[in-house]
């Protein structure tokens, strides 16, 4: 049998770069090329690669359909799918953050009781107020979730932050990091043996880069 362990990463998106660039550094080059292909076969080391939206990376290895994946812990989360994680990445570092209009007074969490909070992270939104004893509403939206305050949808967001920009022109102002997130390759918790050491070769090579650069 040849074993070949099937990795699925963002197809287009804000990890996809840091991604193919991190099996690159460990020597892994991918046969053919080109945007928009779903499928690509690594033609020194026993691999498949699919390109995949990061919402879907976490189910499909959670279901055995790929073996490994490279998707954000915020994502990852969220997800609440089974898989582990087998290495931290370094990159596509961000937080999620509370976020209120830029004119609010804002003390503490405990301002939000009784509030409506926007955000994609219904989960991971939630589980945080609980554990402060904060009731609020959770309005869920995939997308565009920094206008909400500004059109009366909600008095807070909860949303990913990297520079702050993004807040700073919608009016917002970040008000309270929740959960600090970064690039993590996740693998199934159903591996083979032989999967199982070929992923620890991977990480023995990802590990070699790693160390390479600090
Ligand atoms: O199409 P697909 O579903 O695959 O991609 P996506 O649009 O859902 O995700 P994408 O590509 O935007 O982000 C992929 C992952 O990158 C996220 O899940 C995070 O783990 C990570 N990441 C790192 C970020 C950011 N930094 C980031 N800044 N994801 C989103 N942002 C957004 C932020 O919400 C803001 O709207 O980028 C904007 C700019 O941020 P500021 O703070 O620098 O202004
Ligand atoms: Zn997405």
């Amino acid at each position: 049998m040849n074993t070949i362990l099937r990795i699925s990463i963002q197809k287009s998106g804000r990890l996809s770069e840091d991604s193919l660039r991190l099996f690159k550094e460990c020597g892994i080059e991918l046969s053919g090329g080109g945007t928009g292909r779903l499928k690509a076969q690594a033609t020194n080391f026993p691999a498949e690669f699919l390109f995949l939206r990061d919402d879907d990376i976490a189910g499909y290895v959670a279901d055995g359909v790929a073996d490994l994946g490279v998707v954000g812990q915020n994502v990852l989360e969220e997800s609440n799918k089974s898989v582990s994680i087998a290495k931290l990445l370094g990159f596509g570092k961000c937080r999620l953050s509370i976020a209120v209009p830029r004119s609010d007074e804002y003390r503490s969490i405990q301002d939000l009781e009784g509030k409506s909070i926007a955000t994609s992270y219904p989960r991971i939104t939630a589980a945080y107020l609980a554990n402060k004893g904060v009731r609020a509403d959770i309005h869920e939206i995939s997308g565009s979730v920094e206008i909400a305050p500004s059109i009366g949808l909600a008095s807070a967001v909860c949303d990913i932050v990297s520079s702050g920009s993004t807040l700073l022109a919608n009016g917002l102002k970040e008000a309270e990091p929740i959960f600090y997130s970064e690039a993590v390759l996740v693998a199934s918790p159903k591996l083979s043996e032989e999967k199982q050491t070929l992923l620890n070769q991977l990480i023995f090579r990802i590990e070699a880069v790693q160390a390479a650069k600090n």
